[in-house]
């Protein structure tokens, strides 16, 4: 933080720009046992947090992420029971997910424990679900808390911090083989798969990863101003050979869906699977 703006600076993964959000007042800054958190209230997007540097979420947009990353898993199974959230310590995809009324447990794996308080205290909109009695919480690495679950979770979400970091081995290939043994017959992952102006490389790997593993692996966006280059995807795989998760399984009426979603709906699960042609030709 420099007079008064916070920079998203990062020399290795997003080189040559950063994203800027004014600076009304610290909240809290501190060495956790595996990052730097930093939670401060913007001027225009509500209270940011940001861990090792990077911006994880602002109130004011995080909506668009949290919902998609949940919506378009949980929405391509047939009827999900028990889902798993990797990381996610804020609470906003745990919120996603208990808007389901078919879902009996949620269980949320974050690797540190001061995320999730910090986010109890500044950021009540997104941890409000952790008091939702279908919630369970498990405090450590998401590697390691998977490999005791076989055939388990019906949906798996990773909402993971960026490769460099804590978060490195939940984009390599064990971790995808945990995943799918972890999950029940037709289960249903999905995973934070970062941007195609700025890492089309790294969603390649993943994406030849994510069908080394699984019959049905495909990658989908939405658009977020926080994130580096306005824009963020997801990698969602089936382990049900005939699924097509590019299109929702399960949907509700037009009004309920106002209603629950500020940015997800059936159109926007559809469309968010049609790429531009750079990023769909490299993905072919
Ligand atoms: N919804 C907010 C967005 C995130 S959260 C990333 C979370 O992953 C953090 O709470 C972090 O503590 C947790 N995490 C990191 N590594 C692990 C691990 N190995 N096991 C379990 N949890 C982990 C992601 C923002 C994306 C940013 C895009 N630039």
């Amino acid at each position: 933080i420099k007079d008064g703006w916070f920079a998203e600076v990062s020399d290795t993964m997003w080189p040559g720009e950063a994203m800027s959000l004014k600076v009304n007042k610290i909240l809290y800054s501190q060495r956790s046992k595996y990052q730097d958190v930093l939670v401060f209230e913007s001027s225009n997007y509500g209270n940011v947090l940001v861990l090792d540097g990077a911006i994880q979420a602002t109130e004011r947009d995080e909506f668009s992420y949290q919902e998609m990353i949940a919506h378009l898993a949980l929405n391509s199974h047939p009827n999900p029971k028990k889902v798993l959230v990797i990381g996610g310590g804020d609470g906003g995809v745990l919120r996603e997910v208990v808007k389901h009324e078919c879902v009996e447990e949620a269980v949320l794996c974050d690797i540190d424990e001061d995320v999730i308080a910090v986010s109890k205290k500044y950021l009540p909109e997104m941890s409000k679900s952790y008091s939702h009695p279908k919630v369970r919480v498990h405090i450590g690495d998401g590697f390691k808390f998977l490999d005791d679950y076989k055939n388990c979770f019906d949906v798996i979400i990773t909402d993971s911090s960026d490769p460099e970091g804590p978060a490195e081995s939940l984009f390599q290939k064990p971790y995808f083989v945990l995943l799918m043994e972890a999950l029940t017959e037709k289960g249903v992952i999905s995973t934070q798969a970062e941007s195609i102006w700025l890492h089309l490389n790294i969603i390649k790997d993943l994406k030849k990863t994510c069908k080394d593993v699984f019959p049905v692996a495909e990658y989908a966006y939405c658009t977020i101003p926080t994130y580096p280059s306005g824009q963020i995807g997801f990698m969602v795989c089936s382990k049900d050979p005939n699924a097509d998760v590019t299109k929702p399984l399960r949907s509700v009426d037009e009004e309920t869906e106002r209603k629950l979603y500020k940015y997800y709906s059936s159109d926007i699960h559809k469309a968010a699977f049609v790429l531009p042609n750079f990023a769909r030709e490299a993905l072919q």
